[in-house]
């Protein structure tokens, strides 16, 4: 067990984690919940956790808690997930998790005795990439989601999430809020791989969050009638896949004035045949913006694009937003708290205040405790690609703020 987490300390436990999830040929990771891929991470951390004298828990939603001492209310807590976006890297999430289990081994290294209860997390499903809504271990946890919606949604395969837990040995009778997991939280700081350039641009290691932009995802449904693709004229088509088109280039643009950002990342077409005409085409729109009224006036024309393309190409839509994460701004004193005890640290000097346009679980419980993040320089920014990178001695130092952070929070007024 590592001591003093040094390059080698975080390449050993980084390298357990690497095949897990790799497809060879891209590199990207497929980890979704609740899938084979996860429960290797999840006994991965058991594992790790035990390693250090951590005790494991699961709570009601899946998510695995370890006590460096005995658990109680009012704990420091630290973690992130374990699970990835399709085609994903490696670093967004598990870093968090890495970080956290290395910062127990510096803290311990340097003789630290934690005055507060304190525990590593990983949540549950924080990317969504099966069931469509992300940060679902937080937001079951937190009653940020009800119970009986989140069982219901299903996976592409019509797999319910109350089957899937249940198929992953966690009682679906008992998801939705947990009192006793939310009490517990006295603060949580979550460490991430920043996912754009602010970092690289500003010369800096690491530094810590502001904000998190308002986004959500929503689903339009296009269904048409099929026929085959050589003998149906032109006039006699409806077509779903040219109001989908529509939709991808019309949002695009309405974006692009609003001073947004829209992704269609994930569609589905039926019967998805070459030579026949399809039937229906299920896309999902990713809409963020640094404003609430920003998302939803382009949310807004969004729809009325969709439905007006298809009452052009004689087709239906539905359209029902599947999620909503409204804009976050981290408690102001916990993170000039982490910036202050952060700072100074070799290499680490000023540590920069940044805002992100990406979700996580620190977002989602900041609306019931004190929440923080601790951003990690990524060099090209790229993220939710097998390019997202972080330089070791980069990770290194981000262990090492985490630490410094935990040390104030666990042993300062
Ligand atoms: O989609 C997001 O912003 C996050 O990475 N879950
Ligand atoms: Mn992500
Ligand atoms: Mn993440």
């Amino acid at each position: 067990m590592p001591l003093d987490p040094t390059t080698s300390d975080f390449r050993t436990l980084w390298d357990e984690l690497a095949p897990v999830g790799r497809d060879r040929r891209t590199g990207g990771y497929a980890r979704f919940a609740w899938t084979r891929e996860d429960a290797t991470l999840r006994e991965w951390f058991v594992g790790a956790a035990r390693a250090r004298g951590l005790d494991v828990e699961v709570d009601r939603n899946g998510n695995l808690w370890a006590w460096w001492g005995a658990p109680g209310d009012d704990a420091v807590v630290t973690g992130s997930h374990l699970d990835s976006v399709p085609g994903g890297g490696a670093y967004d999430g598990p870093l968090g998790v890495v970080s956290a289990l290395l910062a127990v081994d510096r803290l311990r290294a340097q003789g630290v005795v934690p005055e507060r209860p304190f525990a590593v997390v990983a949540f549950a499903d924080e990317e969504g990439a099966r069931f469509g809504v992300a940060c679902m271990g937080s937001r079951l946890l937190s009653g940020a989601i009800g119970r009986d919606r989140a069982l219901a949604l299903r996976d592409d395969a019509g797999v319910t999430l109350a089957e899937a837990l249940s198929a992953a040995g966690v009682d679906p009778a008992h998801a939705g809020r947990d009192e006793e997991a939310l009490r517990r939280i006295g603060v949580f700081v979550e460490l991430h791989v920043e996912q754009g350039r602010g970092l690289v641009d500003l010369d800096a290691p690491v530094g810590v969050a502001s904000s998190i932009w308002p986004h959500g995802r929503w689903h339009h449904r296009f269904e048409g009638e099929g026929n085959h693709a050589g003998t149906t004229l032109i006039a006699d088509r409806h077509d779903p896949m040219l109001p989908f088109a529509d939709l991808v280039l019309g949002g695009r643009e309405a974006a692009a004035e609003l001073g947004a950002v829209l992704t269609v990342g994930r569609v589905l077409v039926g019967p998805n045949g070459t030579n026949a005409i399809p039937v229906t085409v299920d896309a999902w729109i990713d809409a963020r913006a640094p404003e609430e009224a920003t998302v939803r006036a382009l949310v807004e024309r969004v729809e009325r694009l969709s439905r007006d393309a298809a009452g052009r190409r004689g087709v239906s839509v539905e359209v029902s937003e599947e999620s909503w994460s409204g804009l976050v701004s981290f408690d102001a004193a916990l993170r000039d708290r982490l910036a202050g005890a952060v700072a100074g640290l070799a290499p680490i000097g000023a540590v920069p205040v940044l805002g992100t346009g990406a979700g996580h679980d620190a977002g989602v419980l900041a609306a019931y405790v004190p929440t923080a993040m601790v951003f990690v320089r990524n060099p090209t920014g790229v993220s939710h690609s097998p390019a997202e990178h972080a330089e070791e001695a980069d990770c290194v130092t981000g262990v090492h703020a985490l630490a410094s952070a935990l040390e104030d929070l666990l042993t300062g007024e």
